[in-house]
């Protein structure tokens, strides 16, 4: 079998880039572990910055988007029992993020994929990347029905998330891995009842940090600091509760709660792996850098990353390779600058353990800052409405 750009995951990045390419009349062959329904249904960001939404409105994916998106001029900081809002608008020129979930972004991405045709695998095993530095490298798998694939490509397009094969494809000391690990983990439900909320609330407690995010006028979505080395079984619904209304209590305002649909535990990171390329594969979204989630940024860097890939594999298609080859610099450029903002977010907001008074204290001046120097919250919003 023969394919232009062979393409592993069909997260955001994998779908949207076969997307564009194929607006670009370049075929593409997706291949995916897991089935359809897992990849619509899995609970992971619900954030857009103001550049997501005009790429997937330019890339006719925005229908739904614009009637279900739910625009956000800023957020609120809470901390020492006070809440300060953000007005990013104000702050940054008319700058806006929407709040559409994930879920949403792959449920639109798939249907259009499939509508025009395009080669989705779902449910694949044992995908193998290999003849990567040749101008004819080799994707295969074995497919649900148990044939199997051996497709041979211009391109492979590594965009199969943190845990995938195409990073560790690329031959040892090729590339070069930026770590650190933090000592806590996010506690995230989805829970059956409307928003507390008109914007999203970041709170900063001596029990640790708190989220309230939403899907809709009708779905709340919540985040609670919690152990790395904690189970979910620790975690009934009544205990959950009871901590985020610790944590976000504040006089004359009620969290309401309700049925919890989905809940599950994602530990944190920064991760950053350089170059984003290795001859003809590139890597793309997740698989080449994460991001701990407070600055909402995963997704969005994800999606930058395969609008700067789809132009530079044209490029490269017809003979031109200079795109290509400044793909991962230019992606690297915003990745750092999201890498530290989200890393900053991070440890201003949550608690680390056995933190003493004098980091509590430091905390406490960075956030009383942001929310009073002009100059502190116009960087704090220039970075979370996306540059
Ligand atoms: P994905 O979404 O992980 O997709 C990779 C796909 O590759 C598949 N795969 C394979 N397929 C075939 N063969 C193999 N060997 C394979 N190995 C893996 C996987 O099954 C999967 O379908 O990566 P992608 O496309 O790069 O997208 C990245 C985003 O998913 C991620 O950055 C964001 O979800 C991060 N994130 C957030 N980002 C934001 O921009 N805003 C947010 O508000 C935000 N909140 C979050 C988040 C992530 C979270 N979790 C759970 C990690 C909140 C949470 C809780
Ligand atoms: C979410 O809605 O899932 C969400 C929002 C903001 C974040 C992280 C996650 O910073």
């Amino acid at each position: 079998m023969r394919t232009q750009v062979g393409i592993v995951g069909a997260g955001p990045a994998g779908l949207l880039l076969s997307h564009l390419l194929a607006l670009r009349g370049i075929e593409s062959v997706v291949a995916e572990v897991r089935s359809r329904g897992h990849c619509e249904a899995r609970q992971r960001a619900g954030v857009l910055e103001d550049s997501s939404v005009r790429l997937l409105r330019e890339a006719g994916l925005a229908d739904r988007l614009d009637r279900l998106g739910l625009e956000h001029g800023g957020i609120y900081l809470q901390f020492a029992g006070q809440r300060r809002h953000l007005d990013f608008r104000d702050l940054t020129g008319g700058r806006t993020v929407t709040v559409y979930a994930q879920t949403e972004v792959v449920k639109d991405l798939i249907a259009k994929r499939l509508a025009a045709g395009g080669a989705v695998d779902f449910e694949v095993t044992g995908t193998v990347v290999d003849r990567l530095d040749t101008d004819r490298p080799v994707l295969s798998y074995t497919r649900a029905d148990g044939s199997t694939a051996q497709i041979v490509c211009d391109v492979i397009a590594g965009c199969d998330g943190f845990h995938g094969i195409c990073r560790p494809a690329m031959p040892d000391g090729v590339a070069t891995i930026r770590e650190r690990e933090y000592p806590y983990a996010w506690l995230g439900i989805l829970a059956d009842v409307p928003p507390s909320t008109d914007e999203l609330i970041y709170a900063y407690h001596s029990r640790g940090f708190a989220l309230h995010s939403m899907r809709s006028p009708t779905l709340s979505r919540l985040y609670l600091q919690v152990d790395p080395d904690t189970s979910i079984e620790n975690w009934p619904d009544e205990r959950i509760w009871d901590e985020l209304q610790q944590r976000f209590a504040l006089p004359g305002w009620d969290l309401r709660q309700g049925p919890v649909l989905d809940k599950n535990i994602t530990p944190m990171r920064s991760f950053v792996s350089t170059p984003m390329r290795y001859g003809r594969l590139f890597l793309a979204g997740d698989a080449a850098h994460i991001v701990p989630p407070t600055g909402a940024k995963g997704l969005n860097l994800a999606l930058a990353d395969v609008a700067v890939l789809a132009p530079a594999l044209d490029g490269l298609l017809r003979g031109d390779s200079r795109l290509a080859d400044e793909y991962s610099a230019t992606c690297l450029e915003r990745v750092w600058r999201a890498t530290h903002f989200s890393w900053w977010m991070t440890t201003m907001l949550h608690r680390s353990p056995g933190a003493d008074d004098m980091e509590t204290e430091l905390q406490l001046s960075q956030l009383r800052y942001v929310t009073t120097s002009r100059a502190a919250a116009t960087s704090l919003a220039e970075n979370y409405t996306g540059y």
